[in-house]
């Protein structure tokens, strides 16, 4: 058992169906804390690293374009073994074969419009949480508190 750190993405499917609320809340009723968080456009540039591994396959221009078209929520979050339960969170990769109870298996109909994205071994999470977030754009639970204290 480790904790980790993760970057999640919920897509511009789950922003345009209004389900990031319903989505975000798995997260943190699962005991993940919450480090960044932020609504913004994914540039291109951002989009093929993020998604380099994808490079070459059929459906890599498509990802891209999935991912820059529309704005999408970025977090990070942290926890024991984050990597591993929030990928369980999501579920499959295709929504079919997705068991309901997850993210995709309850929201999902196509591996194209999958709603989320969460990273799926600790090099991805750090390499994928950079092109996403500055260091001074995450918190800890200590730095709220430490605020809310100081009241
Ligand atoms: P993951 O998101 O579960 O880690 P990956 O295999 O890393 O799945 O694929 C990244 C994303 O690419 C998927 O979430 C999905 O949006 C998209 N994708 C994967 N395979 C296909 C496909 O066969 N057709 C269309 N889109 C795909
Ligand atoms: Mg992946």
């Amino acid at each position: 058992m480790a904790v980790e750190r993760t970057l999640i993405l919920a897509k511009g499917d789950a922003l345009v169906r209004g389900l990031v609320g319903e989505i975000l809340a798995r997260y943190e009723r699962r005991g993940y804390t919450i480090l960044g968080l932020k609504l913004m456009q994914v540039s291109r540039d951002q989009a093929q690293r993020h998604y380099a591994e994808h490079e070459g396959k059929p459906f890599f221009a498509g990802l891209v374009d999935y991912i820059t078209a529309t704005p999408v929520v970025a977090l990070v979050v942290e926890g024991h073994d984050a990597i591993e339960g929030c990928r369980a969170t999501n579920g499959a990769t295709n929504p079919i074969k997705a068991t309901p109870g997850t993210v995709r298996g309850d929201f999902g109909q196509t591996v194209g419009r999958n709603l989320v994205h969460a990273s799926d071994s600790p090099a991805a999470a750090e390499r994928e949480v950079a092109i996403f977030f500055h260091d001074a754009e995450l918190f800890t639970r200590a730095h709220a508190l430490a605020a809310w204290l100081a009241e």
